[in-house]
């Protein structure tokens, strides 16, 4: 019923997310009117007339014990209901062998891809800026870091957020489901240059992806190959959208 309300989720595990949204958002949006209608019926229930004087109360001991329990019942039936989704998304990682290593820093995402080894720290790695490239229906494991304070790797659409830490490389995953260019905001307040530190990641077809690697991560290991490859415009335009917006 909210969904027009959301980000397009894009993510496999976005659906799961969305429920638990909606259901805490429908039960604070009853308390809401609840509270709030309670309080106009008291506004004018006990409004000042003529004659009416003020009367001390000392509570009520049974209601304090209800407004106390029932939020503390609700709390932990969400607890519980939000268990399958956190444990899918958070504490299980699916198979994968599509890696890349994501460094956060004051005020940009770095996006390391291992090369043809398949290993990170090694010469044929390739870093990217604020850019992402990912093929579509994909297990993509992120492997988290900070080079300096809290950050925060959010992505709307694919209902995907985590805090980059700095000492700690936290493992993360997404599988977007829909080729697009989706904005990579940083969600944690992390300096003066916070509002500006954003990303594109890039969703392609499998075909495009395939094009996309073979023209900036693997030409990369063949070192100055031909620079007249530079302004194919597949490779061009994504570069020009992530730059403009340092
Ligand atoms: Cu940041």
């Amino acid at each position: 019923m909210l969904d027009w309300w959301l980000p397009e989720n894009v993510s496999t595990y976005g659906q799961e997310i969305d429920w638990l949204f909606h259901l805490i958002y429908y039960i604070t949006g009853v308390t809401f009117v609840l509270v709030f209608v309670t309080m106009l019926v008291f506004i004018v229930m006990y409004r000042d007339r003529p004659g009416r004087r003020a009367k001390y109360t000392h509570g009520n001991t049974t209601l304090e014990i209800v407004w106390t329990v029932v939020p503390a019942l609700i709390l932990v039936i969400l607890t519980i209901l939000s268990v399958p989704a956190w444990s899918r998304i958070k504490m299980t990682m699916p198979e994968t062998d599509f890696v890349v290593e994501v460094t956060a820093k004051q005020f940009n995402w770095q996006v390391t891809y291992p090369g043809a080894d398949g290993k990170f720290g090694t010469a044929d790695d390739k870093t990217l800026l604020d850019e992402m490239h990912v093929p579509v229906n994909k297990v993509v494991r992120v492997h988290l870091k900070s080079q300096d304070v809290i950050h925060s790797f959010f992505v709307p659409q694919f209902r995907m957020k985590q805090d980059a830490v700095p000492g700690r490389e936290i493992r993360q995953w997404f599988e977007a489901t829909k080729p697009g260019r989706y904005e990579w905001p940083c969600a944690e307040l992390c300096g003066f240059g916070h509002s500006g530190m954003r990303g594109w990641i890039y969703v392609h077809t499998p075909d495009e992806y395939g094009k996309w690697a073979a023209e900036n991560l693997t030409a990369q290991a063949a070192p100055a190959a031909a620079p007249a490859e530079e302004p194919k415009p597949a490779a061009a335009e994504p570069k020009k959208e992530g730059k403009a917006k340092k």
